[in-house]
């Protein structure tokens, strides 16, 4: 629906490499509503809940370390099949397979440093967004909304 909300955050690599503002600005070119954003260092715990699903697998050592290196930018965007539509916006997990357009296929050659995360199910959405927004998220209506949704 159009109230659809994806957990988006720019990595450490991608604050490093100023690309935080060229994130934003998709986003809200495409029409979608930044209804939270904050630049902020997790705790390793909140790093390993986030990606609790792939604990087991062998690089999960390596993607915790490299999430810890620097500040990330957390942010929770809202519009229609704003899941869906944010992962194709990112482009595939691998920068190498990822359609030129989409942040990683513009922005990024490696799978360990693929600059943005974007939620990949509207459970795990509401999941990631309690995890780093526990302090809630702004409420507001966005007065273009009827230029941007039937
Ligand atoms: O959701 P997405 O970020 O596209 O991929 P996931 O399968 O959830 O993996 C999370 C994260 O782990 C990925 O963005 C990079 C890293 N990673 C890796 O370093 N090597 C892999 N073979 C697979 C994933
Ligand atoms: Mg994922």
């Amino acid at each position: 629906g159009i109230r659809e909300r994806t957990y988006i955050m720019v990595k450490p690599d991608g604050v490093q490499r100023g690309l935080v503002g060229e994130i934003i600005a998709r986003f809200e070119k495409r029409g979608f509503k930044l209804i939270a954003a904050k630049l902020v260092s997790p705790p390793k715990g909140q790093l390993e809940q986030h990606y609790a699903d792939l604990s087991s697998k062998p690089f999960f050592p390596g993607l915790i370390k490299y999430m810890l290196s620097g500040p990330v930018f957390a942010m929770v965007w809202e519009g229609l099949d704003a899941v869906k539509t944010g992962r194709v916006m990112l482009g595939a997990t691998n920068p190498l397979q990822s359609a030129a357009g989409t942040i990683r296929g513009d922005y990024a050659l490696a799978v360990g440093r693929n600059i943005c995360h974007g939620s990949d199910t509207v459970e795990n959405a509401e999941k990631e967004i309690s995890l780093w927004f526990p302090e809630g998220i702004v409420q507001y209506s966005l007065l273009q909304e009827t230029m941007i949704f039937e």
